[in-house]
C-alpha cells in the first residue's frame, strides 16, 4: 500500500478550513465480491481482523433499484422516524432536510433506526442476504435474548451531502460491522485499534473519540492525531465495507447517501464480546454477570464445535439438523428471522 498525500477533495466538499490540516491516508483494500468465497472472507478478513471493501454485494436487492430520497418520502409520508438517540421527526420532513443539506450547513444524519424494530416493511428490500454481512452468532437461537437479532441489528443510515455519523468510534460488544452503500457516495475513514492512543478517546466512552474531523484535522488541538495511520475510501452503491472489531471509523456523506449497517459476531470476536458484556453487567449485578459469562462461554464452545462441523462435514451437519439450526454458520443455513425463537434469559439477582 502506498501513502496518499494529496487528498482528492470531492467537488461538493469545501476545501480545508484555515487552521486545519488535510490528513495523509492509505487506501483500504478492495475486492470484487463476485470473486470472493465466504470461506476466504472469513479467513482473510474476519478472522484476521482486517478491513476490506467488497464491491458488487447487493446487486439483487430491490433496495438497489428502489431506494431514493423520494421513495422514502412517498412510502412513509409523515410517519415519525428515529434519527438519533433522542430525536424523532416525520420521515418526509427529514428527507426535505437531507436534500437541503450542504457542506457548509449539514443536515441531520439518520443512525438509530433498526429495521427489525421500527421499519420491518423494508426487510424484503434487502434480500437475498449479503453473505459477507451475515450476523452469524447474533442470529443463533443460543444467543441470549438481549442480543439475539436474526438480522444482526440491521440499521438504516441516511444523510445529505456534508452530514456525518456523529462520532468517530469503534462498535460496542467487540462486534464486527458491515456497512453497505445503496444510494450515493460516502467517505469512510478508519484507524487500527493500536492507534486508539492517538485518537483522544472520551473518558466515560472510551470507544468514542473527541476528534471532530479526522479528514481536515485540528492538529493544534489534537496533535497526537499526526502519529496515527489513517485509512480511507469512498463507498459507492453496491460496495460494502467490513469494519473489524475495535477498528475506529468515521463516515461522511459526499452526496445524498443511503446505506444499511449490520453487526457480526463469531469465534473471531467472541472472547472479548463475552468479557465486555459480562464486565458491564458485573458493575450492576455481579451474580447475574457470573451466570451470563458461564452461559456465554459454554455456548461459545458448543457453537465452535457446531460451526466446525457445518464447515467440514456439511452433509453430516444437515443430517443432524441441530448444528445448522443453533449455529447458523452462513447465510444459507440461517433460520428465517420470522421463525419462533428460543427465549434464553439469565435471571436477575
Ligand atoms: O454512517 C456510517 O456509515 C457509520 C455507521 C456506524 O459506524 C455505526 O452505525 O456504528
Amino acid at each position: 500500500m502506498q501513502t496518499q498525500t494529496a487528498e482528492p477533495v470531492p467537488s461538493a466538499m469545501p476545501a480545508t478550513a484555515p487552521g486545519r490540516t488535510p490528513a495523509a491516508w492509505l487506501p483500504i483494500e478492495r475486492i470484487d465480491g463476485t470473486h470472493l468465497s465466504y470461506d476466504d472472507f472469513l479467513a482473510r478478513y474476519m478472522h484476521a481482523n482486517r478491513p476490506v471493501v467488497i464491491s458488487n454485494v447487493a446487486g439483487d436487492w430491490p433496495a438497489m433499484r428502489n431506494w431514493t430520497p423520494e421513495h422514502f418520502k412517498q412510502r412513509f409520508g409523515s410517519q415519525p422516524v428515529a434519527i438519533g438517540y433522542d430525536r424523532n421527526m416525520p420521515f418526509d420532513q427529514f428527507i426535505d432536510q437531507v436534500l437541503a443539506s450542504s457542506p457548509e450547513q449539514p443536515g441531520p444524519y439518520m443512525y438509530r433506526s433498526f429495521l427489525h424494530e421500527v421499519l420491518p416493511e423494508l426487510l424484503p428490500d434487502v434480500i437475498p442476504q449479503n453473505k459477507f454481512a451475515f450476523a452469524r452468532r447474533y442470529a443463533s437461537p443460543l444467543m441470549l435474548e438481549k442480543w439475539r437479532r436474526p438480522d444482526g441489528y440491521l440499521k438504516l443510515l441516511i444523510g445529505g451531502v456534508g452530514s456525518k455519523f456523529p462520532v468517530m468510534h469503534y462498535d460496542g460488544e467487540n462486534a464486527h460491522a458491515a456497512i453497505t452503500e445503496i444510494y450515493g457516495d460516502k467517505e469512510f475513514v478508519m484507524y487500527a485499534p493500536e492507534d486508539g492512543q492517538y485518537l483522544y478517546p472520551k473518558k466515560f466512552f472510551p470507544n468514542h473519540s473527541m476528534v471532530d474531523d479526522p479528514v481536515s484535522q485540528d492538529l493544534g488541538r489534537y496533535p497526537l492525531l499526526a502519529k496515527a495511520t489513517q485509512y480511507r475510501t469512498i463507498l459507492k452503491p453496491g460496495d460494502m465495507i467490513f469494519v473489524p472489531a475495535k477498528w475506529w471509523h468515521a463516515a461522511r456523506a459526499l452526496s445524498t447517501s443511503i446505506s444499511v449497517c449490520t453487526n457480526m459476531l463469531d469465534g473471531s470476536n467472541w472472547g472479548d464480546y463475552v468479557d465486555e458484556v459480562a464486565n458491564d453487567e458485573a458493575k450492576k449485578a455481579p451474580r447475574k454477570a457470573w451466570l451470563m459469562r458461564t452461559y456465554l462461554k459454554t455456548a461459545g464452545r458448543l457453537l465452535d464445535v457446531m460451526e466446525r462441523l457445518q464447515h467440514n462435514s456439511p452433509a453430516l451437519a444437515r443430517a443432524l439438523v441441530l448444528p445448522g439450526l443453533l449455529a447458523p454458520a452462513s447465510a444459507e443455513v440461517a433460520p428465517e428471522p420470522s421463525r419462533r425463537q428460543l427465549r434464553i434469559r439469565i435471571p436477575t439477582n
